[in-house]
């Protein structure tokens, strides 16, 4: 019995984005017979139909939350760790970014008019879910048509709007599929743009989008065998990013994807999957945002991945090989002098290759246990640089870095394991254990001049990388209980990381004036100076999401989310720590229709990295209403308004403003957050 799919965080959304052929769902659920402990990996359906970000769906996972860099540009942070820390699965895939400051993250691959569903694995993820999780494994898949029930073939698909007030928001997706009981057939495509979004008290600019995405996808399926091809075009145009020394003229990628999967007569199953990306972007700092004529610049970066997957599985076996390679470029110019140029990443190779085994069963009646354990190895390299910016400076650098030792490889352990003890029928208690291991990034290993361009982390200092940077190893300790009755659950997790080598920047040991990188950093503006270095550092916290129905018709629920991120070397804080966040949704549910009113509630961030010059954030409470209306089995319609009381706040992890001529926020200036915003959405399945 899933019962939970259908309750957590809103009742009231649930099934707004569901899937094409999603039935229809009888409220209330609080009747439902039997219920099951929390599912693994924890799953909400879509919720957000305001904005067309799918960052806004995964900060209500508990103990998840979003860097945000620009309307399309969530970075997911859970539980502290974020960026290149977590593994990030489109439709299960990790996609690689084109932009060195990951300005086409993950997810701004995948539309919110397009996601099905958003998921993770609440603490320890399984060595199974990828290679490089020691930030957890955070998943977003997108609407998918079903093979045809009879024999006839069938015509179905999804179509969703949504219209948001600010920013005059408007976006729609689309799925369109004919089906047989063998095959399937199914065009995707989606449309977002939007205008400078506004909060109390004036613009923030810009942070206009525009994106579309296509795609298509043919499954097959007979007597055991499954394959499936899918095409998609991701293509962002000319989208802000004021928390980034750039922003987005376009970024444009090509996925492919291949998978076959087969059930073998002694009951095991083969998987394996092929995929392969080609993405370009390119980005400025003059046409969304006024830079005079000598510091303006563009840059052009590519990347072209190729991944394979081939797993078995029997029983509660499954063994794994994977592994990618990415192949990455970004070259900075000078719009006003053809003839100059930098090569800011020349020839990045990072290539992983991996294999694991997992048992996932249960020990007796009693326990139930997921283990694991994977081997990586890393490889990675660089080509020669040059430049003609930067003088000579930038000239010694270059050869610096082409005399050093840029071929490195790695080999990560991870290990895990999660015990799960049923105590009694509506109460369960969890204990895990894992070792995690990540190779530092391309970014931190192979930025040799002193520039931002770190993988989004968006402080405002300039970076050097070190080719000789170590792996991090995460030691990580879990213990949670899950209760849950039919009126009522509570599931609370305890954390504890323990990161040696943790990864981060730290003063730059300058030799003085004479120092190249001194040099062109002081040259560029003279703004603090990091080096990536291996540090170490712990976090620990707790999260929860919790449920009560309050009677046939009223219901309450919410989760709360607290992490605490420290040096254990200095002591000093960890950056860009989210602050403890606590969400509340008091919903009235009948068959038919839905209202709920929403609190956000984010306390003051006083716990501050001073190594990355980190400013403190006050707290603030938010109200939200949502509304939802089945008119028929096919549509449905929702309403709401965000930030009621148009309450103006800057979220910790917003970033702060890189643009001088914005007259209503000062540079340097924590971006403030989206001011009151009326939105309404149509759902239509056929
Ligand atoms: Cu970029």
């Amino acid at each position: 019995m899933h019962y939970f799919k259908l309750l957590p965080l809103s009742l009231l959304m649930v099934g707004l984005y569901s899937n094409a052929h999603a039935e229809h769902i009888s409220l209330p659920t609080i009747s439902v017979e039997g219920i099951a402990e929390e599912e693994t990996p924890y799953v909400i359906p879509p919720l957000s139909v305001s904005t067309p970000d799918t960052g806004d769906m995964v900060k209500r996972l508990p103990g998840a939350n979003i860097n945000k860099n620009g309307p399309l540009t969530s970075v997911v942070q859970y539980r502290g760790l974020f960026g290149d820390r977590v593994n990030v699965l489109i439709d299960g895939v990790r996609i690689d970014q084109a932009g060195p400051n990951r300005m086409d993250s993950p997810l701004s691959y995948l539309p919110s008019s397009r996601v099905a569903d958003v998921s993770l694995y609440r603490g320890i993820a399984p060595v199974s879910s990828g290679i490089e999780t020691i930030g957890g494994t955070v998943m977003a898949n997108s609407k998918k048509a079903e093979f045809a029930s009879g024999d006839e073939a069938e015509l179905h698909g999804n179509a969703t709007a949504a219209y948001a007030e600010n920013g005059s928001t408007r976006h729609a997706g689309l799925l369109a599929s004919i089906a047989t009981q063998t095959h399937r057939f199914q065009v995707v495509g989606s449309v977002d743009r939007g205008d400078d979004l506004e909060f109390d008290g004036g613009k923030i600019l810009s942070s206009k989008h525009e994106r579309d995405t296509v795609g298509i996808n043919y499954a097959f399926q007979k007597l055991g065998h499954e394959l499936e091809l899918d095409i998609e075009h991701h293509d962002t145009g000319e989208t802000g990013t004021v928390a980034l020394p750039m922003d987005i003229i376009y970024a444009r990628s090509d996925n492919y994807k291949i998978k076959f999967a087969k059930a073998l007569n002694n009951g095991g199953k083969i998987s394996t999957r092929l995929t392969y990306q080609d993405a370009e972007h390119l980005m400025n700092n003059y046409q969304l945002r006024t830079k005079m004529s000598a510091m303006q610049r563009f840059a052009l970066s590519d990347v072209e991945s190729f991944g394979y997957h081939f797993t078995y599985e029997k029983d509660a076996w499954s063994f794994g090989l994977e592994g990618d390679q990415a192949d990455h470029n970004a070259t900075v110019y000078n719009p006003n002098n053809a003839t100059l140029f930098l090569e800011n990443y020349k020839d990045i190779e990072r290539d992983r290759a991996s294999i694991f085994a997992e048992w996932d069963g249960n020990l007796n009646n009693d326990w139930d246990l997921t283990s694991g354990i994977r081997f990586t190895r890393i490889s990675m390299d660089a080509g020669t640089v040059s430049t003609n910016m930067g003088g000579a400076a930038a000239a010694t650098l270059a050869t610096n870095f082409n005399n050093s030792d840029r071929s490195q490889s790695d080999n990560l352990v991870d290990l895990s394991a999660v015990f799960t003890r049923h105590l009694t029928s509506d109460l369960d208690i969890e204990f895990g254990l894992a070792r995690k291991q990540r190779a530092p990034s391309y970014q931190a290993r192979y930025l040799w001049a002193t520039m931002e361009s770190t993988s989004g982390l968006a402080d405002g200092n300039n970076y050097v990388g070190d080719v000789n940077l170590k792996p991090e190893t995460a030691y990580q300790a879990e213990l949670g209980l899950d209760w849950h009755t039919p009126k009522a659950s509570f599931s609370p997790r305890v954390f504890y990381h323990h990161i040696n080598d943790y990864i981060q920047g730290t003063t730059y040991a300058s030799s003085g004036m004479m120092d190249p990188a001194t040099m062109l950093n002081n040259m560029m503006g003279g703004g603090t100076l990091l080096q990536y270095s291996n540090v170490d550092a712990k976090l620990y916290g707790m999260d929860a999401n919790w449920f009560v129905a309050l009677n046939d018709t009223w219901q309450l629920e919410g989760t709360v989310s607290y992490v605490r991120g420290e040096r254990r070397d200095t002591n000093d804080n960890l950056y860009r720590i989210a602050p403890l966040t606590a969400r509340t949704m008091l919903s009235y549910v009948q068959t038919d229709w839905r209202v709920g009113i929403e609190t956000e509630a984010v306390a003051a961030q006083n716990k501050i990295s001073t190594e990355n010059n980190e400013s403190k954030t006050g707290g603030y409470a938010l109200f939200n209403l949502t509304g939802l209306y089945q008119v028929s089995e096919a549509i449905k319609l929702s309403a709401g308004i965000n930030n009621v009381f148009d309450r103006q706040y800057q979220n910790h992890l917003g970033g702060y403003n890189r643009i001088s001529d914005n007259p209503d926020i000062a540079q340097g200036d924590r971006v403030y957050g989206l001011g009151r915003s009326a939105y309404a959405a149509v759902n239509i399945n056929w």
